[in-house]
């Protein structure tokens, strides 16, 4: 055996069930390893459209999703979607080659430090430097990625020793038990809750991570304190419950800013910095906050917790609750806001303009997928509406990325969503420029049999950044494009290619998409005049409480 079939042994071991990436000739022995394994490799167009797989991957399932590169240029091609997996706390393990170590003392072709470059994406990295010491490095590799909070790693494979021969076995998983977090932190966090008048629940990503949906509807339900959750914590309490506030992450005022406003107690369970800045929701510190997580709070001035409940989410919030008696306590002010919210919401389901208002085009979006089918948001404007306007049941049925938040990964992260869930209907939501970022990915969906629609909002543009543009400048600049004929593209590929002419067209062009069984592009054009009107409005709210 050499090096690179152990490194595959201590993969299947691990449980991996597919590799994405681009062969190179530094990763050969890899790919001739894999020739006799249980994992699946998928062959990608771009070293990024594999690494946002192995991204979505991570993110659905827990475990962590495997990329695989080449040195130098494929290596760098893979690294926004390795960073996007670290930011965005998505397990994930990338796996380059690297030219021998005999020859990285001089300049060499290609040849790059990788672990240098890949350090300040992942949570840690190394090279693989002895064969023997390939069982470790795996499984701490995976260790990491997948603890808690996880995110990347990197291993370094020079191709010299990738070839060496080699005695061993993979590490088996270890179990590492839950922690609980301690009594003081949750009387100190029970007591707050019991006094405050109008508290407010905030949710990030890590319940969702923690599966902790339940007992959190539960908690919420039984001291009746309404829920607001980030991009990232989409379906953590399902929208129709009475308490559901939806999401929070607007880089403006939204009615939810009303919310926190008149709150005298945020509630953060699973909540991220990285995702919404704390300064945009608590200028100032005024509001008091308890942090409920699996990790301890980073420090903010705007986010000084009166108390840290570090350990299992769905424990500390059921010995909290144990704790906790709020009858007789006014039904919050928030829940004040919660009709203007569902009128907001409500006033497009009939909207007839043309292009398509984006409320409009996703309420219909949003009628013709079932409470568990998936949608993955590319970012840009459309992402902004998106968080705003898709409604989930369920934890993990729409993805965006806002701790990196970068654009592409609407395609490859789809076909990533239908490797893992091939029975569920899975939507694409991207701009015209993120189409364009990485739609070659398409012809890997095509190839790989993930038969799922990508809806482009077209709009000519990096629509986003003239919404900020206009907001700062009054004017946008250097923001317009030509895009090609997204259906003929659609179709020189091999797949289906619709255009949205009327707004009665989209939903019967969106069920026929979804029936197809190879992947199918819809473009869509939209009216993003709604941008700014909606920063119109929201600059004008007067909180309705
Ligand atoms: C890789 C990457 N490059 C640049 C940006 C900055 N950025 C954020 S949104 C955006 C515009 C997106 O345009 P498009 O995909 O057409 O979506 P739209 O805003 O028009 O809905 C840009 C350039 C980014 N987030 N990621
Ligand atoms: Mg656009």
């Amino acid at each position: 055996m050499n090096t690179a079939e152990l490194l595959v042994r201590c993969l299947e071991a691990e449980g991996v069930e597919y590799i994405f990436g681009l062969p190179g000739e530094e990763n050969l022995h890899v790919l001739e390893a894999l020739q006799n394994s249980s994992i699946r490799f998928i062959t990608t167009r771009h070293e990024q459209g594999a690494a946002f797989m192995a991204d979505v991957y991570g993110r659905l399932t827990g475990r962590a999703g495997v990329c695989l590169s080449t040195l130098g240029p494929g290596a760098t091609n893979l690294m926004t979607g390795v960073a996007d997996a670290n930011l965005d706390r998505a397990p994930l393990v990338a796996i380059t080659g690297q030219v021998g170590t005999d020859r990285m003392h001089i300049e060499s072709h290609q040849y790059l430090d990788l672990v240098a470059m890949f350090a300040p994406v992942t949570k840690w990295n190394t090279q693989i430097v002895r064969p023997s010491n390939t069982a470790e490095i795996v499984r701490k590799a995976f260790k990491i990625a997948q603890t808690e909070k996880p995110g990347a790693v990197h291993i370094d494979l020079p191709e010299n020793i990738a070839a060496m021969p080699v005695d061993g076995r993979p590490l088996t998983s270890d179990n590492i038990e839950k922690t609980f977090a301690s009594f003081r932190s949750i009387e100190k966090a029970a007591n707050a809750i019991n006094d405050a008048a109008n508290p407010l629940i905030l949710v990030g990503n890590g319940a969702i991570r923690s599966n902790a949906s339940e007992m959190l509807t539960k908690f919420a339900t039984r001291l009746n304190i309404p829920v607001a959750n980030t991009f990232m914590g989409k379906g953590v309490i399902p929208y129709p419950h009475p308490l559901a506030l939806w999401a929070v992450g607007l880089q403006q005022r939204d009615y939810i800013s009303c919310g926190f406003d008149q709150a005298d107690l945020v509630i953060a369970i699973g909540y991220d910095l990285v995702e919404y800045s704390p300064k945009k929701w608590n200028p100032g510190g005024r509001i008091p906050v308890i942090h409920i997580g699996s990790t301890p709070a980073e420090v903010d001035s705007s986010y000084m917790p009166i108390a840290e409940v570090v350990g299992d989410i769905s424990d500390s919030l059921q010995e909290i609750l144990y704790r906790c008696d709020r009858d007789g306590k006014p039904d919050p002010q928030a829940l004040g806001l919660r009709p203007e919210i569902r009128s907001d919401y409500a006033q497009y389901a009939n909207d007839d303009g043309f292009p398509i208002k984006p409320q409009k085009l996703i309420y219909d979006l949003r009628q013709v997928m079932g409470a568990d089918d998936i949608v993955i948001s590319d970012v840009g404007a459309h992402k902004m509406w998106m968080a705003r306007h898709y409604h989930c049941h369920r934890p993990n049925t729409c993805i965006i990325s806002n701790g990196f938040a970068a654009m592409g990964i609407a395609i490859p992260g789809a076909i990533a969503a239908k490797l893992v869930h091939p029975d569920r209907k899975v939507v694409a939501v991207t701009g015209d420029g993120g189409f364009m970022m990485n739609c070659q990915e398409l012809e890997t969906a095509l190839r790989v049999g993930t038969a799922f629609v990508t809806i482009i909002f077209n709009d000519g543009g990096y629509g986003l950044i003239e919404w900020k543009q206009e907001n700062q400048f009054g004017h946008s600049s250097f923001i317009k494009f030509g895009n090609p004929d997204f259906v003929k593209f659609a179709e020189s590929m091999g797949l289906k290619g619709y255009r949205v002419e009327s707004v009665a067209d989209l939903i019967p062009t969106l069920k026929e998409a979804l029936e197809q069984d190879v992947p199918a592009v819809i473009d869509c054009p939209v009216d993003y005049r709604e941008n700014l009107r909606f920063t119109q409005k929201a600059g004008d709210l007067s909180c309705p409480i």
